[in-house]
């Protein structure tokens, strides 16, 4: 508890034996419950999850593999369904910083916010810690979800190290979410379209040794494609916005 809120983190989790237990072990004592969402991982990920001695972990053990932004879905549902007041996503290859936590948590403290999202290209480290590709590459996405979302402010799209309220979570239609890497643009659209407000937290970038399991021939043409389905998302909610007929005056 922080806040007075039942807080969860949700670890989405695909073959990574090497991080899981040291990024179960990192999650600060104020938070209530931690799912890990084991994707059908082909290593020890989920035998290592469970070896972990933490009452607060749960595992969710998939069938078959059905990409992050599904795991990530799910994660949201068992939460929500265990009565979670704001959830936490942490990657589980110790990529998010626990101590950011906090700074991540104030703008929903505050009543600020219904979604938080850290925003690594704000960080004084960036130019050091992340890798040049991936910040060229981050750059140009975050410039087109402004664009596709109406988010001008929005920045770091492509960050997983996020909070949303139990409200925002349960508006959302969880099994519709984009499955796959690219789900973050497609939860922006969504929130964004149900009147979410969005908030950018800095945190710090961590690059060491994990390998990313983004594909680029595979994965940017789905991010193409999700890009553009929030465009036109957007371009018909507008439309029909524009075309209900104004509300009458209110006479007294
Ligand atoms: N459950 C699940 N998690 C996944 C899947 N693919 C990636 N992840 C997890 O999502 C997080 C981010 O994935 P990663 O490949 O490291 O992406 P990157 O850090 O943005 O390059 C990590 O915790 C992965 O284990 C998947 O298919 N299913
Ligand atoms: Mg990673």
């Amino acid at each position: 508890m922080l806040y007075g809120r039942q807080i969860a983190v949700v670890v989405p989790a695909f073959n990574e034996e090497k991080f899981i237990v040291r990024t179960l072990r990192s999650v600060p004592r104020f938070i209530d419950q931690i799912v890990v969402v084991d994707d059908a991982s082909t290593d020890a990920t989920a035998d290592r999850a469970a070896r972990v001695r933490d009452e607060r972990v749960s595992i969710l053990r998939m069938a078959s593999n059905r990409g992050v932004g599904a795991a990530i879905a799910t994660g949201y549902a068992r939460a929500l369904n265990r009565g979670a007041d704001w959830i936490v996503v942490m990657a589980a290859d110790n990529q998010m910083d626990p101590g950011d936590l906090r700074a991540l948590l104030r703008p929903l403290a505050s009543g600020d916010a219904d979604y938080v999202k850290g925003n690594r290209l704000g960080h004084a480290s960036v130019r050091a810690s992340m890798p040049f590709v991936r910040r060229v590459g981050n750059a140009i996405l975050t410039r087109l979800t402004r664009l596709a979302c109406g988010t001008p402010h929005l920045t770091d799209s492509q960050c997983g190290y996020t909070v949303i309220t139990r409200q925002a979570a349960l508006a959302l239609p969880l099994d519709r979410l984009y499955p796959r890497y690219g789900y973050p643009i497609d939860l922006i659209s969504r929130l964004t379209l149900q009147g979410a407000r969005i908030t950018d937290v800095v945190v710090r970038p961590i690059y060491g040794d994990e390998e990313s399991g983004i594909r680029l021939t595979r994965d940017v043409p789905r991010i193409l494609w999700i890009l553009a389905r929030a465009a036109f998302r957007r371009a018909a909610a507008t439309t029909v916005a524009r075309r209900l007929p104004a509300a009458a005056p209110i006479r007294s």
